[in-house]
């Protein structure tokens, strides 16, 4: 896996690009990281807003013990720290929300995977994990901005900006685009709840109208997505009448190979 610019576009310069209030005013930013979320949880000196941001991750995690390779100079590895005071159960939400925050700022053609997937064309270009530890959440995203290959075993999922426009992104501009697009989304969840984005979540959201099959707990659940629910939950329309989905594995028939 290869990446040219390495350094050039340093992380360093992030807060002139920032319109933010409260979100990223503290950055920390490491060359090398077993994980940016790991960084963020046991910082127990920072606070609501703090963001941790690595050139490369050795251990970079995925959702249920899965490994997010994140090569050195191509990416953004980054974990925002937040401490909401909101339901339990409305934490995996923010992922929502930060996928609809990277999906404003990459452009491009990006759209969410529901939950926490986004894409360009049919191929993966962000993961968010969202984690949710001692009072604290952080919420992890990665992003493949300048990548140039990806390993074979990766490359009918993955996929870069730079592969898909032909154009190198600087990365502290795209980190501070998607932090500006965040916090308005963010304090409208928080005000309002989920409801209040949910149609935008739903238009940028390209399950939506595709025949998905869920995995998960229970049974795998097959139908067509029709819509997104007041709190993030996939609509489907599946022969045994419609099923709301809160969570779970959706593959979803043409991406990232799914025939
Ligand atoms: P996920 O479980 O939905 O996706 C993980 C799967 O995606 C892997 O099993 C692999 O198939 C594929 N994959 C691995 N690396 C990449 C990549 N760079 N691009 C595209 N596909 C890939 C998604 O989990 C959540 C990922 C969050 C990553 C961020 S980076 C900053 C923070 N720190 C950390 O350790 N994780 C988060």
């Amino acid at each position: 896996m290869t990446c040219p610019l390495k350094q050039m576009d340093t992380m360093d310069n992030i807060t002139q690009y920032l319109t933010t209030g409260y979100i990223a005013r503290d950055v920390r930013c490491f060359d090398e990281v077993a994980s940016t979320n790991t960084e963020a949880k046991h910082a127990r000196d920072a606070q609501n807003g703090a963001l941790f941001i690595a050139d490369t991750q050795t251990a970079g995690r995925g959702r249920l013990g899965r490994s997010w390779i994140s090569p050195k100079g191509c990416g953004i590895w980054m974990s925002l720290l937040l401490t909401p005071d909101i339901a339990p159960e409305r934490i995996p939400q923010i992922t929502l929300v930060a996928g609809m925050s990277v999906c404003r700022a990459i452009g491009a053609g990006a759209m969410i995977k529901w939950p926490n997937d986004i894409v360009i064309g049919t191929k993966k270009v962000c993961g968010i994990l969202t984690e949710y530890s001692g009072g604290r959440v952080i919420c992890g995203i990665g992003i493949n901005v300048n990548t140039r290959a990806f390993p074979e075993e990766l490359s009918h999922i993955a996929t870069s900006i730079y592969l898909q426009t032909g154009r190198e992104t600087d990365r502290a501009a795209l980190t501070a685009a998607v932090m500006n697009e965040f916090e308005p989304l963010y304090d409208r969840f928080l005000s309002g709840g989920f409801a209040a984005l949910s149609d935008e979540y739903k238009a940028r959201c390209v399950t939506i109208g595709r025949e998905v099959t869920v995995t998960g707990a229970g049974e795998a659940v097959s139908g067509t997505a029709t819509g997104i629910t007041p709190d993030g939950g996939l609509v489907l329309d599946t022969e045994n009448g419609q099923k709301i989905i809160t969570s779970g594995e959706a593959s979803v028939r043409g991406i990232y190979g799914y025939i």
